[in-house]
């Protein structure tokens, strides 16, 4: 069987339905493969956007998400998709065609080293020099992406590979011998984490991606109903515990509430369960948790004490360390946190999330989000872009369910939101998959409205319109004297360009329609672009500024 025959079989071994891929001179034999194969290629405009198609997929799945794409310009393309799927563990399998094995490392014509390029942001990364070899590289890469701390692994395949022939024999196990996972907390360590819930006054969770990726959102539920311990959830977290359950004390960090940065400045003990202690959680490090004990549980032994200095180190699954938990956990040990729940009461009677309502005949940003939210009751999966209004939709829809809240966290990837979603939408053709752009993000992919119009993807994409890149604008405004540098857009009419891809345009510069707007962009059985016009100069509040403590908050304090 021919190379391009072996990996076309290998990846239907490996359950791929979709692959999201751009052709080129070195991938001819693999697109040529794909031809009569079940699995379904989506051509992307561009192949970034094709990677973060495929990482959309996986978030919004769990199964591992395929790009494809050609030597050289198509796979340094791929690597800003790649690098963010990297930041925030998502399983991915890149694969990139490669000038031949003879030309390798003499400036062939479309040539990258691929493999060079894509070390530090993939978490693996192979050259497949011989066809014997590509099989069980195939399983070996997508054992690595999706096993352990999950994450892009990269198969760089030279052409001349996919025409030689060999046999093909696919394998049913794998054993890596460097590489063992480790599911299960150690057993001592359990007990000395159960030790300090018992005896804690002010406990405190905080709960990161690991919880949606490991699945353990239901124990993570169990474990918080039990013990009675209030839950933050990260960024990368949202969803992973249900926004509107009481022990909710929803997001921490530089744009999270008051009352979760408030708990976790007061608390004694912090349980830090799949979340890296980012320095966008932390703030400021010597003053973060000052007087709590700190336990980590983390699948990966590389992420523990990495920023913070840990009093109970657990390397383990978040699913499997929360059922030892709640297994050896005795219930009548546990203190009464009743004047602790009093306390967080209280910080969030006087700190809700809010904004303010006065008439400048502006519409607000948080409004939509909120209207969104009403009118799709939690159900849909929120995809965003990256500034202000991502940070809008991470505080004002609420996320009760995993997988529902997708958005580029570690890196930060202005162009992730749009195609991601694509992703999504064609993994759960169900459900209603909104994207939430601001009008310099969704420039970034914008050719992808060929690709909605292509395959009629029925997402719906809200521009937040603020004529300025407005996260950058907002710290211009409040640490650089209002000097807006580099910082105002001169937008196109994004209705037209939107009709322009044969896709349907609204434009919405009201605050009294926006209810209506939204109904009729739900209610649509084909995609809708709609561009909101909104407050130029709405702030993300409350804020922790860059390197301080995070209760030292401007904005949202009473
Ligand atoms: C690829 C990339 N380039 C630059 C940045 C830096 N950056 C972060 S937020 C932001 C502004 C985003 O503007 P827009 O998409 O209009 O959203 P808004 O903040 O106005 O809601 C910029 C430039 C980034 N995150 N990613």
């Amino acid at each position: 069987m021919k190379g391009a025959k072996i990996l076309i079989e290998s990846l239907l071994k490996e359950g791929v339905e979709v692959i999201f891929g751009y052709p080129g001179g070195s991938v001819i034999p693999l697109f040529d493969s794909l031809y009569d194969s079940p699995i379904k290629l989506i051509v992307p405009r561009h192949e970034q956007a094709g990677a973060h198609m495929a990482d959309g997929y996986a978030r919004s799945t769990g199964k591992v998400g395929v790009c494809l794409a050609t030597s050289g310009p198509g796979a340094t393309n791929l690597t800003t998709g790649i690098a963010t799927a990297h930041m925030d563990s998502v399983s991915m399998v890149a694969i990139t065609g490669q000038v031949k094995n003879s030309l390798i490392g003499n400036d062939a014509f479309q040539e990258a080293d691929v493999t060079g390029i894509t070390r530090s942001i993939s978490k693996h990364n192979y050259l497949v020099k011989d066809v014997k070899d590509l099989a069980y590289t195939i399983k070996e890469a997508f054992y690595l992406a999706s096993s352990g701390r999950p994450g892009p692994v990269v198969i760089d395949l030279p052409v001349d590979v996919q025409m030689q022939d060999a046999k093909f024999d696919y394998f049913d196990k794998i054993e890596i011998r460097s590489y063992r996972p480790s599911h299960f907390g150690h057993a001592g360590q359990i007990k000395k984490i159960l030790k300090l819930i018992y005896s804690a006054k002010k406990p405190v969770l905080i709960t990161g991606g690991g919880i949606i990726i490991s699945g353990a959102n239901q124990e993570l539920l169990r474990f918080a109903e039990k013990t009675n311990i209030p839950v933050t959830t990260t960024f990368m977290g949202l969803g992973g515990f249900p926004s509107t359950h009481k022990l909710a004390l929803g997001m921490p960090g530089m744009h999270g509430t008051v009352y979760a940065n408030m708990a976790i400045t007061e608390s004694d003990l912090l349980i830090s369960v799949g979340s890296r202690f980012d320095d966008r959680v932390t703030g400021k490090l010597s003053e973060f948790a000052p007087k709590a004990k700190i336990v980590h549980i983390d699948i990966d032994p590389t992420s523990i004490s990495k920023n913070i200095n840990v009093d109970i180190p657990v390397v383990g699954d978040a699913k499997t360390v929360l059922e030892q938990l709640i297994e050896e956990l005795d219930e009548s040990k546990l203190s009464n946190l009743d004047s602790w729940h009093k306390n967080i009461e209280t910080w969030k009677k006087k700190n809700p999330l809010k904004y303010s309502q006065e008439k400048t005949g502006k519409i607000k940003p948080q409004y939509v989000i909120e209207e969104i939210y009403n009118q799709t009751k939690g159900g849909a999966i929120i995809v965003t872009e990256v500034g202000q209004h991502q940070m809008w939709a991470a505080q004002f829809y609420k996320y009760d369910y995993p997988r529902s809240f997708l958005s580029s966290g570690g890196l930060g990837t202005m162009g992730y939101g749009f195609p991601a979603a694509i992703g999504a939408k064609i993994a759960n053709s169900n459900k209603e998959v909104i994207v939430i752009a601001g009008d310099g993000s969704i420039q970034m992919n914008i050719q992808e409205l060929a690709t909605l119009s292509a395959y009629n993807v029925n997402i719906k994409i809200i521009i937040l319109n603020n004529n300025y890149l407005g996260m950058v604008r907002q710290w211009q405004e409040l640490f650089y004297d209002r000097r807006y540098s580099g910082t105002p857009l001169k937008n196109p009419d994004f209705v037209k360009v939107a009709e322009g891809y044969g896709i349907k345009g609204i434009r919405v510069k009201k605050p009294s329609d926006v209810k209506s707007a939204v109904k009729e962009i739900l209610s649509s059985k084909k995609p809708v672009l709609a561009d909101f016009w909104i407050e130029e100069e709405e702030n993300v509040f409350p804020m922790v500024p860059a390197g301080e403590a995070i209760n030292r908050m401007i904005g949202g304090m009473a």
